[in-house]
């Protein structure tokens, strides 16, 4: 296989994500979170400049062909030479699916990508009977020198299938200037499709979803990363597709993916200030988490006057001790400072934290309760999570130490975010239970005043009420029919 495919460079390649957008959010709900597969759209615009004469089509599985017959009408009209397929471990199920009918139905090369093949590594490839190749890590120069057509055994980052093993090729390089990199090719997906579904902030815009860095500094365990180092692009660069995607595409909407955006103060309010002076009328969104206690007060205020209206700081744990052993080390006397800083503002504030960490007891796990009462208001997204194991994760190693059970933990993986959790030698489930009820009971769906200032907040922030009713039907994980049936004295 291997000697015949390098002989043989594409025409016509298709990109799939793979995911199951429906078994994230609860299988029975007619709203769906779905965003830009940036990933992907990332590969095809740096393929493109490279082979110019490459057809690429992006589709995304759940939501083009969720039905086997959609997926083989893809094939059959675009007849594709390969066919290239995003995935995470949550959504292995979903691979094996749409690799099957790859199979099934063409002779098409099948390539993975994404964050499923650094957690499974060779394993990906019993799990997936069908699979040939896989890349590990940053997808871009490594996709282009297999397009091409160059011997499997030359190129870094691949693990490809031979008659009888798995090879593994040793890791690229990285790009070292991200700022050279081609934006997203947003023109090979339908912008106005996106809007009918729900983004990552639960509402329905034109989405553009932005990724300024690649990477992170900090060794949190329970985080899973197939970056090496960190890597930022330069405000100048970010403003320019910002830029690019308001003009030709109508985007006002901006929400940034980054592991942690405000990494870089500076660059983060040069980037403020460059938005500010060509006076675009924007929202931003830090929907994946800013680190708060390396961020300031003037970070909060500059970002709000550029258009943020959409805060996440990812705390995790109340209690020193587990910041220490995940490896966050968050300063918690500065994190509560810089929330309840931003919580006085007109904005969204979103506070994500855990429970079940490995040794956390009952005890210790209250502590992030209490640690989150004492701030001003509750997170408006009610956002605290059963910790979940996915392969590659350092914290992995440290429940085993902590006496896990290997099956349990895997299982997890498996889990929705919001599925219920299954208990830990320190925290039964029980305590599980109980410490959900107690966060959505003091702060969250169980709360009328929670809900009412949420309400609140989203409206003032320019929500339409079917935008809360979509959202808040995904988050209680039943249709919600009216904006009134949520608040407390009755709509307004
Ligand atoms: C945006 C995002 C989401 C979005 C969905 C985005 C999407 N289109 O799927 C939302 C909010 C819905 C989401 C939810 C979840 N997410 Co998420 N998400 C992210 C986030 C923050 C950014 C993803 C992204 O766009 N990255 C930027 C692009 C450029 O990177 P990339 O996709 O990895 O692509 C590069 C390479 O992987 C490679 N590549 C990718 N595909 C392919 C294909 C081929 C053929 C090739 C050759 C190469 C290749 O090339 C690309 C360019 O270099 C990442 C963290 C991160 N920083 O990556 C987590 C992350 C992907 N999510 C993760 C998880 C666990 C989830 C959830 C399961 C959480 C939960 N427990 O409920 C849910 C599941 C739902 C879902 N659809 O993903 C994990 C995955 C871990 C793993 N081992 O699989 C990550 C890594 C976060 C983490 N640190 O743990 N997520």
């Amino acid at each position: 296989m291997s000697a015949c495919y390098s002989a043989k460079p594409a025409a016509r390649v298709l990109l799939v994500e793979a995911n199951n957008m429906g078994k994230w959010v609860g299988t029975t709900m007619p709203y769906e979170v779905h965003i830009p597969p940036l990933g992907l759209m990332y590969l095809a615009s740096y393929a493109r400049r490279a082979l110019p004469g490459v057809e690429f089509r992006i589709v995304e599985s759940s939501l083009a062909c969720p039905d086997n017959e959609g997926f083989i009408r893809i094939l059959n009209d675009f007849q594709p030479d390969v066919v290239g397929i995003r995935s995470i471990a949550f959504f292995l199920e979903e691979l094996q699916r749409i690799a099957s009918l790859v199979r099934a139905h063409s002779d098409a090369t099948l390539v993975a990508g994404g964050p499923i093949v650094q957690a499974y590594k060779h394993l990906l490839f019993h799990e997936v009977p069908e699979l040939e190749i896989a890349v590990k890590g940053e997808g871009e120069k490594v996709f282009v020198d297999l397009l091409s057509g160059a011997p499997l055994s030359s190129i870094a980052g691949l693990l490809y299938r031979t008659d009888d093993r798995v090879v593994e090729n040793e890791d690229q390089l990285e790009v070292a200037d991200i700022d050279s990199l081609p934006f997203p090719a947003y023109d090979l997906i339908d912008v106005d499709q996106y809007q009918g579904q729900l983004s990552y902030a639960y509402n329905h815009r034109r989405q553009g979803v932005l990724l300024t860095s690649r990477g992170c500094v900090y060794p949190c365990t329970f985080c899973f990363s197939h970056w090496k180092g960190i890597r930022l692009r330069s405000a100048a660069n970010v403003f320019e597709e910002i830029k690019e995607l308001h003009d030709k595409h109508g985007i006002q909407d901006f929400y940034v993916v980054d592991d942690i955006f405000n990494i870089d103060l500076k660059r983060s309010l040069e980037l403020f200030d460059l938005i500010l002076a060509a006076g675009l009328e924007l929202r931003l969104y830090f929907v994946n988490g800013l680190r708060a206690d390396i961020t300031s007060e003037k970070f909060v205020d500059r970002a709000l006057a550029a258009g943020a209206v959409w805060f996440t700081y990812a705390v995790e744990s109340g209690a020193d001790e587990i910041q220490r052993l995940v490896k966050k080390r968050l300063d918690l006397e500065k994190t509560r400072r810089i929330i309840a800083y931003t919580q006085h503002q007109n904005a969204v504030v979103n506070v994500s934290t855990m429970y079940g960490f490995p040794t956390e007891t009952r005890e210790l796990a209250q502590r992030t309760l209490d640690w989150l009462g004492e701030l001003p208001k509750p997170s408006l997204l009610p956002y605290h999570f059963c910790l979940r194991f996915f392969p590659g994760c350092a914290i992995n190693q440290q429940a085993l130490d902590a006496g896990w059970d290997p099956e349990r933990m895997g299982l997890t993986s498996r889990f929705s975010y919001n599925d219920m959790p299954l208990g830990t030698p320190t925290l039964s489930k029980h305590d599980m239970y109980g410490i959900q009820l107690e966060y959505h009971r003091r702060f969250g769906l169980s709360n009328p005043a929670a809900v009412d200032g949420a309400v609140r907040t989203l409206r003032s922030i320019g929500y339409s009420d079917m935008e809360i009713v979509h959202m808040y039907s995904v988050l209680k994980r039943k249709v919600i029919h009216d904006v009134g049936d949520l608040m407390t004295a009755g709509g307004n």
